[in-house]
């Protein structure tokens, strides 16, 4: 398996984690989000992503080598594949739970606050720097709200019970970006105690920005 994906990227951040937590390894392939107008763009990633997103999951698949983009579903693709240790719950209510906190990270904060979001804004809108920067943190804020009403019911040592599962997965990345962008988190005593508990393990702590090959 190869994964492209670059330091800071949170959702490539995302597939790290889950590769660690099942203990599979793949190539580690860098694409720079930022040098030389952004290597997501370039007409080689294009071949492999028309996103022009980071992460890309490269396979050996039933009918020869495939590509897979979007986080989430490679994720999910690995949980399918190799179900040791599982990221999900066995109950099919857990299970859904878990991939609504997942995709309310995900889906409704993440998009918002992405790189070519920001670019825009600052870019083609004429925001300015600290407005972005209210936009970033409004965003973080509003989402963090609604999930720590959610994990003050389901969290245990981890967001739904006492395993690390996809919603941890999907939160440490995001908390990673709060931190970098000064969101105060005082009002998220549960997403603060969850988050230092997955960066406790191995699997998260390897898989952080700072860890990676191409960290500048
Ligand atoms: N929903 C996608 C999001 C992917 C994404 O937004 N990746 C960011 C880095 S975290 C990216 O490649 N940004 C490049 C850009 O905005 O130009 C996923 O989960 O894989």
């Amino acid at each position: 398996m190869k994964l492209y994906g670059y330091w800071r990227s949170s959702a490539a951040y995302r597939v790290r984690i889950a590769l660690n937590l099942k203990q599979l390894s793949a190539e580690q392939v860098s694409v720079h989000l930022v040098n030389n107008g952004g290597e997501q763009h370039s007409p080689a990633y294009h071949q492999l992503n028309p996103q022009h997103l980071v992460p890309t999951l490269v396979d050996d698949g039933t009918e020869g080598q495939f590509n897979l983009s979007q986080s989430l579903a490679i994720i999910e693709y690995l949980e399918e594949k190799y179900p040791k240790e599982a990221l999900l719950p066995s109950n099919i209510e857990h299970r859904a739970i878990v991939r609504g906190m997942a995709q309310a990270i995900a889906c409704e904060i993440h998009p918002l606050d992405n790189l070519r979001v920001l670019q825009y804004l600052v870019k083609d809108m004429g925001v300015s720097d600290a407005d972005k920067m209210r936009w970033y943190q409004h965003w973080i804020t509003v989402g963090f709200t609604a999930l720590e009403a959610q994990l003050s019911q389901y969290s245990g040592r981890f967001c739904f019970g006492d395993t690390p599962s996809l919603a941890d997965i999907c939160l440490v990345p995001q908390v990673y970006n709060a931190k970098r962008f000064n969101v105060p988190l005082d009002a998220f005593p549960n997403i603060v105690r969850i988050n230092n508990a997955c960066n406790q393990l191995a699997a998260f702590a390897d898989a952080a920005p700072e860890q990676q090959h191409d960290a500048s």
